[in-house]
């Protein structure tokens, strides 16, 4: 049998000899382990007397800790050599061009949606929010639109299984329910914006069966006309940037206002192009007038006390018209190029004060 001397002599040079982390391992198998040979010295004691056995049982103990000492310091060695070379062997070039960063850009819908929400705010509105699911009450009757409207034909509307109180579910055609649910919840004075997605049953190269409007309600007891034009004057000029726009009003007809107007703003057709604010050209560009008293009504509001105004745009169109974009369907494609071209900085946050847009 090998004596206590010889193991542990040969186990410690073979800790010293071991080259890296898996030679050392393979060390304290052989000697530490469940068969190691100084594991097998230690239950070959069994034979020896009591005597015998304690000195022979002591020196091994003081021999296996040894051995795990020297281990645990191997180790420590060999992972700081490794490291070291490690650290020879890598080199950072600090002349190399930084690798690039890609930004996330603002869509110009949002980009517009928080331009209007400057505008309107800068005037006291605040923005109300409501369902993408609609009834067809809040939708359509409460708007004075009519089962018969064509507005509620079926290939114009995208209805829905079920029922909500009774009424047939929809899309919401408009953002108008927003301001009717305001109506329902809270009394007068109103002032606010109603901006989100809508839906119609249309696809071409000018319609989206999702698009995007911004609404507007007022609402107290003196609001008139005059209030009506000249607010939305302030936001036409004030979005599209030019100061001096001219801005006509026309008469026309929806059920939800009473009177109505069509909106244009002044624009030069020239060889194809457009340009806004010069010329002598008419661009419809939004719908609006005071809000018809069955609307009021149907909403519980005292229409004899109460009038005020409303109106509607297309946010993909005035977005299309301020910044040149030609076709609406890029604006859900999802194409990354065409996103970093016309997308927005995420850090220019619009405000009247420091600019709508860079
Ligand atoms: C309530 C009462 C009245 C909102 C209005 C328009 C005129 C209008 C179109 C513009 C372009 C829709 O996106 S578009 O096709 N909208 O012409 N919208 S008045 O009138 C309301 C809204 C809510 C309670």
């Amino acid at each position: 049998m090998e004596t206590l001397d010889t193991v542990r002599a040969e186990a410690l040079d073979a800790v010293g000899a071991a080259a890296d982390l898996d030679a050392l391992e393979q060390v304290r198998v052989r000697e530490l382990g469940k068969k190691g040979r100084l594991t097998l010295l230690l239950k070959s004691l069994g034979g020896l007397d009591a005597e015998a056995r304690k000195a022979a049982g002591q020196a091994l103990n003081v021999a296996k800790e040894a051995l795990a000492a020297a281990i645990e310091a191997r180790k420590g060695e060999l992972a700081r050599t490794a490291l070291e070379s490690r650290l020879a062997g890598e080199k950072l070039d600090i002349t190399l061009p930084v690798r690039p960063e890609m930004r996330g850009s603002i869509h110009p819908i949002s980009q517009t949606i928080d331009e209007v929400i400057a505008i309107f705010g800068e005037m006291g509105f605040t923005v109300a929010e409501g369902p993408d699911i609609e009834d067809d009450w809040h939708n359509f009757t409460a708007l004075n639109i009519p089962p018969e409207h064509p507005a509620r034909q079926e290939m114009d509307t995208f209805y829905l299984p079920g029922t909500r109180d009774g009424h047939r579910l929809v899309l919401r055609t408009h953002t108008s329910p927003v301001q009717i649910r305001t109506m329902c919840r809270q009394p007068p004075p109103l002032r606010i914006i109603a901006p989100g997605r809508t839906y119609r049953c249309d696809s071409d190269a000018t319609h989206s069966p999702m698009f995007h409007q911004v609404e507007g309600l007022v609402i107290d007891e003196t609001t008139h006309m005059g209030h009506l034009k000249g607010c939305l004057i302030e936001f036409l000029r004030a979005y599209f940037a030019i100061d001096d726009l001219p801005v006509r009003f026309r008469p026309s007809h929806f059920p939800f206002t009473e009177p109505s107007a069509e909106v244009d703003i002044g624009c030069s057709r020239t060889r194809g192009s457009l340009k806004i604010g010069h010329g002598s050209d008419w661009l419809e560009i939004l719908g609006c007038g005071m809000v018809n008293p069955k609307v009021l009504k149907a909403c519980g509001i005292d229409a004899e006390r109460y009038q005020g105004f409303a109106f509607g745009v297309g946010l993909e169109r005035i977005t299309m018209l301020k910044h040149g974009i030609p076709d609406l369907r890029t604006f859900f494609e999802s194409d990354l190029r065409w996103l970093r071209h016309y997308g927005f900085s995420a850090l220019d946050v619009p405000s009247l004060a420091f600019g709508l847009a860079p």
